[in-house]
């Protein structure tokens, strides 16, 4: 898979050389190129926003510098996806970093202060896909921050980047049994730490019963933390077990 972003904050991006995202990259798996929006700038402060029409307070950023650095960075005749960070953006869900793992080519424009000038989205439109997407209902600074959380999200779900095959099944919000459902607690040696030992049920080498217990941790902690993710559910999700926890 393929990865531009385009910053003026190319520093952010540091973390992605470390963990799993440096090993995908250094091992072929994962094309990544994070580009300064500066450069496409061509005043002497190499400007990049400006005050919002209408009035109002902070500041927007220009559409002449985006529309350059997407033009450069997706050629014409190339395909790409256009994701936007934003906090008015559609939800990032695992859905959605599903789907964005099944991509050849995503391209992240991040933007700062207010937003960037609405008519770059609307330029872009017409040559690919633009999705403006949001981590959720709180504000950030920037776009950055957003962006190392979905490019982690996506990265670790492109064949062979996850040492375990099985990890990515089994996480919460993956698609299957574990849809809408939070995982539960999970231990490991040594038995008992601080007068706690771990549940038994996990010593008795029973896998069914192993399974059984998990699924329903992992229904009475979304009970618990996130009730409108049961009534999500459809009816056939749940068996008469499942009811009885
Ligand atoms: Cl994607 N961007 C910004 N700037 N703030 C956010 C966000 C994104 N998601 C939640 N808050």
């Amino acid at each position: 898979m393929n990865i531009d972003i385009v910053t003026i904050f190319p520093e952010y991006f540091a973390p992605l050389d470390l963990s799993l995202l440096g090993k995908a990259r250094r091992g072929g798996l994962l094309d990544l190129h994070v580009h300064d929006l500066r450069g496409w700038t061509h005043d002497r402060h190499r400007t990049v926003d400006d005050t919002p029409y209408g009035g109002g307070p902070g500041m927007v950023m220009k559409p002449e510098p985006w529309g350059e650095a997407l033009d450069a960075v997706v050629p014409s005749g190339t395909a790409a996806r256009l994701i936007i960070p934003t906090p008015s953006g559609r939800p990032f869900t695992q859905a959605l970093a599903a789907e964005y793992a099944a991509e050849p080519r995503l391209v992240f424009a991040c933007g700062r202060y207010e937003g960037i000038d609405s008519r770059v989205a609307a330029d872009a439109a017409t040559r690919m896909p633009v999705d403006e997407v949001s981590l959720g209902d709180f504000v950030l600074a920037g776009g950055e921050v957003a962006v190392l959380v979905m490019v982690e999200a996506i990265a670790r779900l492109l064949p062979g980047v996850l040492g375990n095959a099985d990890s990515v099944a089994d996480d919460s919000f993956a698609p299957g049994a574990m849809e809408s459902l939070l995982e539960g607690p999970v231990y490991t040696k040594p038995p008992v730490w601080r007068d706690r030992p771990i549940p038994e049920i996990l010593l008795s080498g029973h896998h069914g019963a192993i399974a059984r217990w998990r699924r329903d941790e992992a229904l009475r902690r979304t009970a618990r933390v996130r009730p409108e993710l049961l009534a999500r559910l459809a009816p056939g999700d749940l068996d008469a077990h499942d009811r009885e926890v």
